[in-house]
């Protein structure tokens, strides 16, 4: 009895096999109900004029807590509003530096000339970069970052321990775009006095001279139907 079960699912099996095999097909006709989704996009791009130094923007291990430091600059998100889906940053470590065990990275409003709040939605903390060379960074926001036209800031802090992985240093810049880039170190370790937002040079990080950092975003320009307008 069990045997016969046995033979006849087996058949049953093999032909249900042959049926979806003759089912197969090597086209699809019709439109796809959703259209693809363009290839993500070089929003924005400032990373020519390496300026050869760079700014640190670490938060480290409890033991130098006084040196933990955070690195922002800013960009203009045009009237079509931004989806924005990668950042990348240009950086450095020290002699025998490795890599950052994550990275928080947030999109800010902008505050009158500093950083302000996270936007709604574009808080990233603790993000492991999708790529790192030696303080290169890649980082895809997930989910994407949705901004409506203005002035924003990208806010950078790799989380990463000095005893076993060395410095990290956001590179900068030798020309200015938009505002100046914004340096703190809340703990004042470095001596700079900066310990909220002050802008690089006058803090004298990453060699004092340099305005702003390295970076690019990626992502695209939100359609149409995204975007909000105000109707009078
Ligand atoms: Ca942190
Ligand atoms: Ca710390
Ligand atoms: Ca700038």
């Amino acid at each position: 009895m069990r045997r016969a079960f046995v033979v006849v699912l087996a058949m049953l099996i093999m032909g249900s096999a042959t049926l979806l095999a003759a089912n197969l097909k090597k086209e699809n006709p019709g439109a796809p109900s959703v259209p693809p989704q363009k290839p993500a996009a070089v929003l924005y791009d400032q990373t020519d004029n390496a300026a050869g130094n760079g700014a640190p923007d670490q938060d480290f291990e409890a033991s130098y807590n006084t040196y933990d430091s955070f690195a922002a600059d800013d960009f203009v998100v045009p009237a079509s509003g931004w989806q924005i889906t990668r950042v990348n940053t240009v950086g450095t470590v020290s002699a025998g530096g490795t890599a950052a065990v994550s990275v928080d990275v947030s999109i800010n409003a902008n505050a009158a000339g500093i950083p302000g709040s996270p936007v709604a939605g574009c808080n990233y903390p603790a993000m492991v970069p999708t790529a790192q060379g030696p303080g290169n960074l890649t980082l895809d926001l997930t989910p994407a970052c949705n901004l409506a036209a203005g002035t924003y800031w990208v806010v950078i802090q790799v989380n990463q321990d000095y005893a076993t992985a060395g410095q990290h240093f956001w590179s900068n810049r030798t020309v200015q775009s938009g505002l100046a880039g914004m340096w703190m170190n809340p703990g004042n370790g470095f001596a700079t006095g900066c310990t909220t937002w002050t802008a690089m040079t006058i803090c004298g990080v990453g060699g004092g001279t340099a305005p702003d950092f390295l970076y690019s975003l990626e992502g695209n320009i939100l359609p149409v139907e995204l975007q909000t307008f105000n109707v009078e």
